[in-house]
């Protein structure tokens, strides 16, 4: 078998064009723009990137967008202190925090000062919490919901399905996992998640009917880890050196997609897959932010 492409940067063009109308809507009723500030803390040069596609979707979208770029010397205290004039501005619905911040930032900090009723990433635990517990209609964390969305738009039913998560970080595997097991649309799947310590990958990953794969490790799963008619998505976004690229590097996921095309039935490509879906749910979420500010949610 040779797979099909899921196609993220179709699917997030429709989703796009319904925030955008949605936005039109709450404009045209209320007034209100939405607006999302995003900060970025130093200049690495992946988040730069993520982070004007995110202003430029914004733009795109009719949403209005405060980049807020400091220098990668920013202290702690400063950063609060901006977070805390955002929560305070009631013109401002979205906030964001570019992830990572420099070593002398403690993100967590960073997550507990956003106001929940901001917190587009969902990464505060009012959010994550509420989320866990079954209620879909807050905060969504943006690149799993991204993936169910990738999933339900393909056609890809969860519900009975062994799902495979590699990797368990609190942005993207946990959440995920908890996502697909949810008693809930895009969930009701069977859900194993691997990690480093796991013991006999291959035995785990060969039961998949789904696998996302998001532990950060350039084309990690291989073709003969994957189980024939398997549905793959690829969350990784690795650079990696290619002295044939203008700019010297190249992007692959956390897939080795050249081996596990020939398995899976379904498969997501690095980049036009889960990366633009990440930033299609953030515009999302800072419609759902604006429209419980106005409450007409
Ligand atoms: N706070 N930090 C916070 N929120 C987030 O949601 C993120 N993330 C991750 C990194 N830090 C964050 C993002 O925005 C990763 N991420 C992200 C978003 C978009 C894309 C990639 C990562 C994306 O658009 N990727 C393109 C390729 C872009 C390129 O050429 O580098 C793609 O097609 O996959």
């Amino acid at each position: 078998m040779s797979a099909n492409l899921i196609n993220g940067n179709e699917i997030s063009k429709a989703v796009n064009a319904e925030t955008a109308a949605e936005v039109a809507e709450i404009v045209a009723k209320y007034g209100v723009r939405p607006a999302l500030a995003v900060i970025l803390v130093g200049e690495d040069p992946a988040s730069q990137v993520y982070v004007s596609r995110k202003d430029k979707k914004c733009a795109e979208l009719g949403i209005r967008s405060e980049k807020i770029v400091l220098p990668a010397d920013t202290t702690e205290a400063e950063l609060l202190a901006i977070i805390a004039k955002l929560n305070a501005d009631p013109s401002i619905h979205g906030i964001l925090v570019q992830s990572p911040v420099p070593k002398q930032i403690d993100e967590q900090k960073v997550v507990l000062a956003i106001d929940p009723a901001k917190d587009v990433d969902c990464f505060h635990p009012f959010n994550v919490g509420r989320m866990m517990l079954g209620d879909f209609s807050g905060f969504l964390p943006c690149t799993p919901w991204g993936v169910t969305v990738l999933l339900e738009r393909s056609g890809v039913v969860t519900r009975g399905k062994n799902a495979v998560v590699l990797g368990r970080s609190n942005i993207v595997g946990k959440p995920m996992a908890a996502m697909l097991a949810a008693k809930a649309p895009f969930g009701d799947a069977t859900v194993t998640v691997c990690h480093s310590h796991t013991r006999d990958l291959a035995a785990v990953t060969l039961q998949a009917d789904i696998i996302v794969a998001a532990l950060g490790i350039p084309r990690f799963l291989k073709g003969d880890q994957v189980k024939e008619g398997a549905v793959i998505i690829d969350v990784g976004i690795n650079r990696i050196p290619d002295p044939t690229a203008k700019n010297g590097c190249r992007l692959v996921g956390d897939v080795d997609f050249d081996s596990v095309v020939e398995k899976a039935s379904l498969i997501t490509p690095v980049p036009g897959g889960v990366g633009p879906m990440t930033i299609a749910m953030l515009m999302k979420n800072t419609l759902r932010a604006c429209r419980a500010a106005l409450k007409t949610a």
